[in-house]
């Protein structure tokens, strides 16, 4: 296992869609390791594959709430493929944030249930219903897959002032 380093803004590669896993692999299981690693070190509930520069349709999250120590009982999730194949009416908001845009929280409206398929580690095809944080934290994740960022839900005025923000930061570590 290795912990890797997580992009942030402006770094193009956000905007990427990540392309379909063809099989799950043991690189593909390494990948997974690895995204567990740094998503727990972050720490973080979700993490998508291009977070860590690898632009392929995998995503790790764990919603367990973690011990004084950073660790608990884990619950480790994984979605390989992941589609979102129905969605509720009724919307629900939560205040998110997002390991590539750190320390930047905002309230985003989002369905309040979905159901989602996916590819498991065992190379499954499951479908789960997903309520609450779950609903919210798979439909962030699933939208890193296809370049979008949370930021793109808010008005234009906040997204711009958060990219300006994160834009400097990058020229200054830069210089
Ligand atoms: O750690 C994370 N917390 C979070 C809180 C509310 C809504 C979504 C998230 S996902 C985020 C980790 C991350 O950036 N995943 O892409
Ligand atoms: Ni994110």
């Amino acid at each position: 296992m290795s912990l890797r380093e997580i992009i942030i803004l402006p770094d193009r590669q956000l905007r990427l869609v990540s392309k379909p896993v063809e099989k799950v692999t043991p690189d593909i299981r390494q990948l997974v390791d690895d995204m567990f690693q740094t998503m727990y070190d972050a720490p973080g509930i979700g993490l998508a594959a291009i977070q860590i520069a690898q632009p392929l349709r995998v995503i790790t999250m764990d919603l367990a709430k973690p011990d004084a120590n950073g660790e608990g009982k884990r619950e480790p999730r994984v979605f390989i493929n992941p589609e979102i194949i129905a969605k509720s009416d009724e919307l629900s908001v939560y205040e998110e944030g997002c390991l590539s845009i750190p320390e930047y929280y905002e309230e985003v409206e989002r369905p309040a249930r979905v159901r989602v398929r996916f590819t498991d580690i065992d190379g499954v095809v499951r479908e789960e219903d997903a309520e609450g944080l779950y609903a919210t934290c798979i439909q962030h994740e699933i939208d890193h897959l296809n370049g979008v960022l949370f930021i793109d839900y808010l008005s234009k005025l906040k997204r711009d002032r958060v990219m300006k923000k994160f834009t400097k930061a990058a020229k200054r570590a830069g210089e």
